[in-house]
């Protein structure tokens, strides 16, 4: 990081604090898999992030993006898969074993 007078670091303080930050600290998201639905089905994340998904029925699920950006291993009951999000984008996801099981993880 470049030296900046103190004024400037103060300002990006006040940025931070609004919540205006570029780069947030990484978290981590959970996705419950559960009655053949991803919850939620909509997930935004930043790159980064590191997500869980979590299967809660009686059999498996995996989540497999549209693109092959990410594929879960088929996640047996009460098992759950990783994925750290590094590439920013759109990514709609299925699962293979139920395709009517849609969603989407977004990726800023
Ligand atoms: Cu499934």
């Amino acid at each position: 990081m470049l030296r900046r007078p103190a004024l400037a670091l103060f300002a990006g303080a006040v940025c931070f604090g609004a919540g205006a930050a570029a780069a947030p600290a990484a978290k981590t998201r959970t996705v419950t898999i559960e009655a053949l639905q991803f919850s939620p089905a909509s997930l935004e994340v930043n790159a980064g992030d590191t997500v869980v998904w979590k299967n809660k029925d009686a059999f498996p699920h995996n989540a497999t993006a549209d693109n092959k950006a990410f594929r879960s291993v088929d996640m047996q009951s009460g098992r759950s898969w990783t994925f750290k999000a590094r590439k920013k984008g759109v990514f709609p996801y299925v699962c293979t074993l139920h395709p009517t099981m849609k969603a989407t993880l977004i990726v800023k």
